[in-house]
């Protein structure tokens, strides 16, 4: 059955129909029946990370004008170039949900969606660009890998591309730090305290530990997500000990342990308190990044007229010449 306008109250013959596709590990395409909920958990999770991508341009473009080397400034611009086109491409996915991108970036725009807390901390130095590829692309491949298996085709086949691309973000992250763990003390020193700095919020990145997870339960029912937050956040640990351990960096956790009977690194407590302000808005760098969200906005307010003006033109000229 089709449906493209969203369904208030749930038939409950429908919901089961549409529960016995997902068990049967269908793809829900966008003209599919869904649960209202359904439409609405994904708008929120695929809108809140296409704003990630945009708002996560930042703390790196920061970085552009000032890499070490033609090489190094290359493929940054492409990276940072990457990240808006992953943007784009899950903003066109959300829009398969029916909602509008002007919408969603307005929601943005005025501070009532969130984007990923890890954006929200300042890049001090260039080490930092190498620390954002290995961790936070390092973060983000772990959970979109998963992604890349959920319930809803549109976005699931965003994640496959994506991922293909966050492979190579992470290894130029991880060559600049291998890099500077290996070159002169004072870089050495600088790594390191890129990794201090990045190490907790990069594991915040997975959410709220599953006991504090409001969202999780109906979205591991609806397989949008196929593992919790805390076992991708293991997994990541237990992937990126032996990579600092290879490159001689050390992790700011005291309590990190190799347990040989679960073969799992056991970690020190998160600084949840700390996670909940950044997403209420209160990091180091919200106010700044919201705000050059805004001014970038603002200032492209003359693309968006021109691409209008000419889309009026080209539809006037068709008219006139049927
Ligand atoms: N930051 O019930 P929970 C990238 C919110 S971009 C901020 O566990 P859920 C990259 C959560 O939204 C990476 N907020 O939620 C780009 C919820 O609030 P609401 C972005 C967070 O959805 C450029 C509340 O906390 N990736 O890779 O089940 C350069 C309770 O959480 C965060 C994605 O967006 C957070 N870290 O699970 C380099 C992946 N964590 O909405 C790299 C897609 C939680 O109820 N998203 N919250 O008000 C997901 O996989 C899931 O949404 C999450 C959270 C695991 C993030």
């Amino acid at each position: 059955m089709e449906q493209t306008t969203p369904m208030h109250t749930d038939d409950p013959s429908l919901v089961a129909a549409f529960e016995a596709r997902i068990a049967a590990g269908e793809s829900i395409e966008p003209k599919d029946w869904m649960p209202e909920r359904y439409r609405k958990q994904l708008t929120r999770m695929m809108s809140q990370h296409a704003h990630s991508e945009i708002v996560g341009m930042l703390p790196e473009g920061n970085w552009i004008t000032r890499a070490p080397s033609l090489r190094r400034k290359m493929s940054l611009i492409a990276k940072v170039q990457d990240e808006a086109g992953h943007g784009l491409y899950i903003y066109c996915g959300t829009e398969t949900l029916g909602v509008d991108r002007h919408e969603l970036v307005q929601q943005l725009l005025d501070g009532r969606a969130k984007y990923s807390s890890i954006f929200n901390y300042p890049t001090l130095s260039w080490a930092d660009m190498g620390v954002i590829g290995w961790l936070v692309d390092g973060a983000a491949i772990v959970n979109q890998t998963v992604l890349a298996k959920a319930s809803y085709g549109p976005y699931a086949r965003a994640m496959i591309r994506i991922c293909k691309e966050e492979n190579f973000h992470k290894r130029q992250g991880l060559e600049i730090c291998a890099t500077l763990a290996s070159g002169t003390p004072a870089q050495k020193a600088m790594v390191q305290d890129a990794v201090n700095r990045f190490w907790w919020p990069a594991l915040m990145m997975f959410g709220p530990s599953d006991t504090d997870s409001p969202n999780s339960a109906e979205l591991l029912k609806w397989r949008v997500k196929r593992k919790t937050n805390d076992e991708l956040r293991q997994r990541f640990i237990n992937l990126t000990v032996p990579q600092a351990q290879a490159m001689g960096l050390t992790l700011p956790d005291p309590d990190l342990i190799f347990n040989e009977t679960t073969k799992d690194w056991e970690f020190g407590e998160i600084d949840w308190s700390e996670f909940f302000e950044v997403i209420k808005g209160n990091g180091p760098c919200n106010h700044e990044r919201l705000a050059a969200r805004r001014d970038a906005h603002a200032n492209g307010a003359w693309v968006r007229d021109a691409a209008v003006a000419y889309a009026a033109k080209h539809d006037a000229r068709a008219t006139a010449a049927a």
